[in-house]
């Protein structure tokens, strides 16, 4: 038996390291179903509740444009959640298991949630920088070794890049709007730099999945190489806007090639992490709340299949 599973290993191994997918019923290692469970679903229960500091501000978004724009943003991240969901269901999960996970406080999401977006700068930066990090991270994965995943993410990766924009082109208008404009945008900068750079996980030697994942090509580049990158790509970005990073390290290192930049503060990650952010016990409360009133949805949606699947039986007997 032992034989059979190394042999099944090698055959899997060689699979990944010749660019191939792995399908649902393909033959996997346990781990492997197990971590694809865990960060699809980790990243689906991100883009859940991922609407929340966005779906704030449709009733205040300042013009009937922004309002369209922002309502079809918030929806395209449930979407995002949706076909996540539905990759973590190849792999054996329930989506009754899923939602009670992330409803329980039982599943971990992404930090950045667990933050208030206070102005309506809020919106372009969480678009710019919190979209930014995201697609940063995701466009790796419409690469990664499992098909469903790898495939939900090149829709996702579309969808998520017009955000980046739309988020960019807000704090463009307020960066050359009046001079309260301007310090709202950069009020908005100075309270997301920080916890969009923590979006890329612990320290490399401090992140326990990344070796392996890099083994089954999961993850490409590390956390630390893709938080390089968005810095690297973003400080020009922040200087069109006319807007100041907060972080008095960061400099261009030209032996490196890179931006050098200042020190995270990790303790204020692991606390979020382990549900003290800000607004944790605000987001699962609106989560669940939200998952209660819509019972009779979900409700009437089973008593609508059961009516039709008993149509079809009658029509078929
Ligand atoms: N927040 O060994 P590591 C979005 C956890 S974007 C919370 O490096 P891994 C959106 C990690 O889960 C955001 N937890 O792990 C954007 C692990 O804990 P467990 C979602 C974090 O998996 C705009 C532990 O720390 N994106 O959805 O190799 C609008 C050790 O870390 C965080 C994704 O989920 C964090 N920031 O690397 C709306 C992308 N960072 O599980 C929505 C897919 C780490 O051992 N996910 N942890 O208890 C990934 O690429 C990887 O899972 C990560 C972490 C890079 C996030």
């Amino acid at each position: 038996m032992e034989l059979y599973n190394e042999k099944l290993e090698a055959e899997f191994q060689s699979k990944i390291d010749s660019g191939q997918n792995i399908e649902a019923k393909d033959w996997m290692p346990e781990k492997y179903r197990k971590t694809h469970i865990r960060q699809i679903s980790q990243h689906a229960h991100s883009e859940i509740i991922g609407m929340l500091p966005e779906g704030n501000w449709i009733t205040r978004a300042p013009s009937l444009k922004r309002k369209i724009t922002l309502l079809a943003k918030v929806q395209d991240e449930g979407g995002h959640g949706l076909y996540l969901y539905s990759a973590a269901e190849t792999l054996g999960i329930s989506r009754a298991e899923l939602n009670e996970q992330l409803n329980s406080g039982r599943a971990k999401y992404s930090s950045i949630f667990n933050y208030p977006a206070v102005t309506w700068a809020d919106m372009g930066a969480v678009g710019w920088l919190v979209d930014g990090a995201a697609i940063m991270n995701q466009v790796m994965l419409t690469r990664t070794s499992y098909g469903p995943y790898a495939r939900a993410m090149v829709r996702i990766c579309k969808e998520e890049s017009f955000h980046q924009r739309q988020g960019y082109e807000i704090m463009l208008t307020l960066s050359k709007g009046t001079e309260v404009q301007k310090r709202m945008a950069q009020d908005a900068l100075n309270r997301w730099w920080w916890p969009s750079l923590m979006m890329f996980g612990p320290r490399d030697e401090e992140s326990v999945h990344t070796e392996q994942a890099m083994k089954w090509k999961i993850k490409l580049k590390s956390n630390d190489e893709l938080r390089q990158q968005f810095v690297d790509q973003t400080v020009p970005q922040a200087e069109l806007l006319g807007l100041t990073i907060p972080d008095p390290k960061l400099k261009w290192n030209a032996e490196r090639g890179h931006y050098d930049f200042g020190d995270i503060d990790w303790e204020e990650f692991k606390r979020v992490v382990a549900g003290k952010g800000p607004c944790s016990y605000e987001r699962l409360k609106t989560r669940n709340e939200a998952w209660d009133k819509g019972a009779w949805v979900r409700e009437a949606a089973m008593a609508f299949a059961e009516k039709q699947q008993e149509k079809s039986l009658k029509e078929a007997s």
